[in-house]
């Protein structure tokens, strides 16, 4: 199975993957799961992720391209190897985050080029995850966890607004996979949020045996 956790930056996804990875690892074997991230997840990544989040690209186009090329890559040599195998992939952002982050928050894209934007990975034949938990929270809250953690702030550039953009982003790119968009209230404890999860993720496990 493909499961992928999404949300706006300090809505807890890494938190909530770590958990997950551990559930799963218990559940299935730790040799039955790959848990894995975007941007980056795949060997010789690491330097291209430096340079795109910080800042290394000035085109929005550029950067989509950035994304799609890095998924690509992602998907070719690490999660298709896995699922093949019969392995659960459990991915840390994935094709939502570039649609809410690239293109659905952003005004200067619409109409086609947008439509382009979100069938692109359609068309090009990326797996489709059978679920998509995504991480709710307002960008307040969410930019008050990253600050009590000691990282800075990726909003603090950029603005609430922008967060608010981003998260209204991902309410847009859910109709790119009805029925396996799942929400999950991310204001609540970190207890309640895993409990959620992991409700959703074994009832699917069951189903599939
Ligand atoms: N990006 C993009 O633009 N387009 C794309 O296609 C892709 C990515 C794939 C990735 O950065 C950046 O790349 C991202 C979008 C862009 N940023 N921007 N701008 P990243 O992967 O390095 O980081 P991130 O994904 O933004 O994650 P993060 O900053 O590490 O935040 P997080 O994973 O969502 O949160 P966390 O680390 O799990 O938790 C943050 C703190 O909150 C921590 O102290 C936790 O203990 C605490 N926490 C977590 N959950 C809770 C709850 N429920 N209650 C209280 N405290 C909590």
């Amino acid at each position: 199975m493909f499961f992928v956790i999404e949300g706006i930056d300090g809505s807890g996804k890494t938190t909530q993957a770590d958990r997950l990875a551990d559930t799963l690892a218990r559940r299935l074997g730790p040799d039955s799961l790959i848990r894995t991230r975007e941007p980056g997840g795949w060997d010789g990544a690491a330097a291209a992720r430096e340079f795109v989040l910080g800042g290394g690209l000035v085109s929005l186009w550029g950067e989509f391209f950035f994304f799609m090329l890095d998924r690509c890559e992602h998907v070719e040599r690490v999660i298709k190897p896995a699922l093949s195998a019969g392995k659960t992939v459990l991915s840390d952002r994935y094709v939502p985050s570039t649609l809410a982050y690239q293109i659905f928050s952003n005004q200067a894209i619409d109409g086609a080029a947008a439509e382009y934007a979100s069938r692109l990975g359609e068309v090009i034949g990326l797996p489709v995850p059978d679920a998509v938990f995504f991480l709710d929270v307002d960008p307040v809250t969410a930019s008050g966890r990253l600050a009590s953690r000691g990282v800075m702030d990726r909003f603090d550039g950029r603005g609430q607004e922008y967060g608010e953009s981003v998260r209204a982003g991902y309410k847009k790119a859910r109709a790119s996979w009805p029925g396996r968009w799942v929400d999950i209230d991310a204001s609540r404890d970190l207890d309640q949020v895993a409990c959620d999860i992991e409700a959703e993720v074994s009832s699917m496990l069951a189903a599939a045996s």
